[in-house]
């Protein structure tokens, strides 16, 4: 266990876990997923494809493919489905659907001090309701999630409750570790059911959106019926991230604010509110697939100039959209002039791990 908390402590130093802005495997473990909402105006498609081989000699290899949809949608809510063309959840239901719904009212993003998610879906298979409460928290390398989930019962018995919790483990800025542990309070032993179990070495791909998860588990689907039912077979398997950022092309782009008129008259004494803008201009910029600074403190009417430093397309988003550069090729300058006192997170569309925030102070 200190060999355990010596590593940690070699690490912590060396790595952050800051959440990304698209849904990523970094931030998650393969089978603990329901705090996952993508930005407004994207939408994530997931590949999740497990297989287990039959014992010699047939080794015949069954696969049990999960397509995961997600819309992100405003107030930090998403909807989107789960479909999986082999759920072993009931017998003559094999084409499972959890069509679902979620909302993160607290996100360390946002400054609260953890992330707080909740997820009511219904599931075709089950014929039945399904919710989940997560709570969970970065911190340095490390971020904990911690599940409630009430499902339907398959059987048609009572209402099952499941308890779980995972971690991710950012080795560095592409590789993390993750595994997850997950139990319904009653098991039923006439189907088998076992502890829900999964670990995974997962990668953000450079210079792409996209992340990987190569996982084992024995679980079969990604729902939360079936990311909560354990199995006596032990599956491997691969899941594989694509967001889709529809913002960029129907979002509104708020157009860069014209250059701060000459300071008139100077405010009346003690009046802050209207004080002019100091109109100067910093620089900032894209480089190693970074921005750097990653952090920017100015007062009110500054301008941040970001320019492109690599050789690949970057560009300049706010999380909350209050502005966006869209694509910015290599050696392009994008202006933004921020007129109003606040921390402003930022991000990469085409690298979401990519992050920065601008801190606008009140001008003195
Ligand atoms: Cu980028």
């Amino acid at each position: 266990m200190s060999r355990f908390l010596g590593f940690f402590l070699l690490l912590a130093p060396l790595t952050t876990a800051a959440r990304l802005a698209a849904q990523s495997l970094l931030d998650r473990p393969p089978n603990v997923s329901g705090d996952w909402i993508a930005p407004t105006g994207t939408v994530q498609f997931n590949f999740l494809h497990r297989f287990v081989a039959s014992s010699a000699p047939a080794r015949k290899v069954t696969n049990f493919p999960t397509f995961v949809i997600g819309a992100g949608l405003p107030k930090h809510t998403q909807v989107g489905f789960l479909y999986s063309t082999n759920s072993t959840l009931t017998p003559n239901y094999p084409n499972e659907w959890e069509f679902y719904g979620r909302w993160l009212p607290l996100s360390q993003d946002r400054g609260a001090p953890l992330d707080l998610g909740g997820q009511v879906g219904y599931n075709l298979a089950v014929k039945g309701l399904d919710g989940e409460i997560s709570i969970a928290r970065a911190m340095g390398p490390v971020r904990l999630i911690g599940v409630t989930r009430i499902l339907d019962d398959p059987q048609g018995g009572n209402a099952d409750v499941a308890l779980g919790g995972g971690l991710v483990l950012r080795l560095q800025r592409y590789i993390a570790l993750a595994g997850d542990l997950v139990t319904l309070t009653h098991r039923n032993s006439v189907t088998g059911e076992k502890p829900a179990w999964s670990a995974g070495v997962h990668v953000a791909i450079p210079g792409t959106p996209h992340t990987l998860s190569i996982q084992a588990t024995n679980t079969t689907t990604a729902t939360l019926e079936g990311a909560s039912r354990g199995t006596s077979q032990r599956r491997y398997g691969f899941e594989f991230t694509i967001p889709f950022t529809l913002a960029r092309y129907f979002g509104r782009r708020q157009p860069a604010p014209p250059p701060p008129a000459a300071p008139a008259a100077p405010p009346a004494p003690g009046d802050t509110s209207a004080a002019p803008p100091t109109g100067a201009t910093v620089k900032a910029s894209m480089k190693n697939i970074a921005f750097q600074p990653g952090r920017i403190e100015i007062p009110t009417g500054t301008t941040v100039a970001w320019t492109n430093n690599d050789a690949v397309q970057h560009t300049v988003t706010a999380v909350d959209r209050s502005f966006d550069s869209g694509n910015m090729a290599p050696g392009a300058t994008w202006p933004h002039t921020f007129t109003k006192p606040g921390a402003y997170q930022f991000f990469c569309v085409v690298h979401p791990f990519m992050k920065g925030t601008v801190i606008v102070e009140e001008a003195k």
